[in-house]
């Protein structure tokens, strides 16, 4: 019999998901992920609502985005619906001097980090370089190119070494990296080569890949033959599944790892199962490759749907909060409404800002380029 292990285990199958809130809001206890929630206070009725809140916020305003992009407002959207508490829990998991490192759906890692929507609308409707500052908020700019982020990410934990900012003891102020991306993006090699590099250098980078089960039409079981979890095992990096609708699974998960991480352990890669329930963006059409009953299947797993029916049944929750968060959400909704539709066209010429820190002779010319092209169109409307 040969020594190589053949036996390739059914995908999804045999990789335990750590869920502290079942569907139905019914809370599970898990000895690790308590004990961080309990140091850390992140698990009181308070939070809970402010979670729930944030939540509602964050979904409304993507409701809204996608409405402004049908509009013409904005050029694209890409939807995180379905993804709050997987992100909003990440989101809240960070320390204040953790930097965040994300992809293009990361709306609610933005919400957690005081990003306002308006910024990211902004982007989408392509007027803006990125949105906002990455070192006072400490949270990069998007990143569109999948899996270009994750070697970013470890950079930065190795410069963060370098700095004496890992594995002091002070759980205030040692910093670690949150590297965001997709299932599908876990597919690429700088994924790969990010996992190598930052397990050598024992980076302080917690890798956190929501699998929302789709990669535009490509389905997570056509990205690995294993469960996405254990990806990392092979390069000897502790790895966790939890359920992403699980805003505590995700709490736990993330806070942990990144503690971890800032004491010098290591990194850590956490799968987040989760459901991307619109479509890839605003340019896709998902009921031409998933069918309907998928869709509503994953309905009654709703994570703001799931953290209402655990506060009901703490009773810490009453009409009165769910009806304010609603108001709240509306407002927001109307703001960006009024606020994106009010935004003045840039001048054509800030595309050649900002691309070098000085000037340089190709910017140069393409910029004399361009307002010689420019110059046509003013020469037509004069001579009309
Ligand atoms: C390097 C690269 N290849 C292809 C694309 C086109 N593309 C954009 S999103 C996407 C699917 C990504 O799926 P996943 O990583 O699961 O993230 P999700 O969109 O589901 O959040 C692809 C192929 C890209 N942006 N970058
Ligand atoms: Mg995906």
């Amino acid at each position: 019999m040969s020594a190589f292990r053949t036996t390739i285990p059914a995908v999804a199958a045999d990789e335990p998901m750590i869920q502290l809130l079942s569907a139905d809001g019914t809370r599970t206890p898990h000895e690790e992920f308590d004990e961080v929630l309990e140091a850390g206070g992140l698990a009181t009725p308070e939070r809970l609502r402010g979670y729930y809140r944030d939540m509602v916020m964050i979904r409304a305003a993507d409701l809204e985005a996608t409405s402004l992009q049908r509009q013409g407002q904005l050029g694209l959207w890409a939807s995180a619906l379905g993804q709050e508490a997987a992100q909003i829990g990440a989101g809240h998991a960070a320390r204040t001097q953790d930097y965040l490192v994300p992809t293009y759906r990361e709306h609610g890692i933005a919400w957690a980090r005081g990003i306002e929507p308006w910024r990211l609308l902004e982007m989408f409707r392509g007027i803006s370089h990125g949105g906002w500052d990455p070192h006072e908020l400490r949270t990069h700019p998007y990143m569109i190119v999948l899996g270009a982020q994750a070697p970013h990410a470890v950079g930065y934990g190795m410069g963060l070494q370098r700095d004496g900012a890992v594995g002091t003891g002070d759980l205030e102020r040692d910093t670690a990296v949150l590297a965001l991306f997709g299932d599908g993006a876990s597919s690429e090699g700088e994924v790969a080569e990010s996992f190598t590099f930052a397990a050598s250098f024992e980076a302080p980078v917690v890798f956190y890949s929501q699998n929302n089960q789709w990669a535009i039409s490509v389905p997570t079981s056509v990205q690995t033959r294993v469960p996405l979890a254990q990806r990392s095992r092979g390069w000897g990096i502790p790895s966790v599944r939890v359920d992403g609708n699980d805003v505590l699974a995700v709490l736990g998960a993330v806070r942990s790892g990144l503690d971890s991480a800032r004491a010098g352990e290591g990194p850590r890669f956490i799968e987040s199962l989760t459901y991307r329930m619109a479509a890839h963006t605003t340019s896709d059409d998902a009921s031409r490759y998933r069918p309907g009953s998928e869709e509503e299947e994953w309905a009654e797993k709703d994570p703001i749907l799931r953290l209402r029916r655990h506060l009901a049944g703490l009773d810490e929750i009453d009409e009165a909060y769910v009806a304010t968060c609603e108001e709240e959400a509306h407002d927001l909704a109307m703001q960006l409404h009024h606020h994106i539709h009010g935004m003045k066209d840039p001048d054509p010429m800030i595309v050649f800002d900002n691309v070098y820190s000085e000037p340089h002779p190709i910017v140069d010319a393409e910029r004399e380029a361009y307002v010689q092209y420019l110059s046509q169109f003013e020469d037509e409307e004069a001579g009309r």
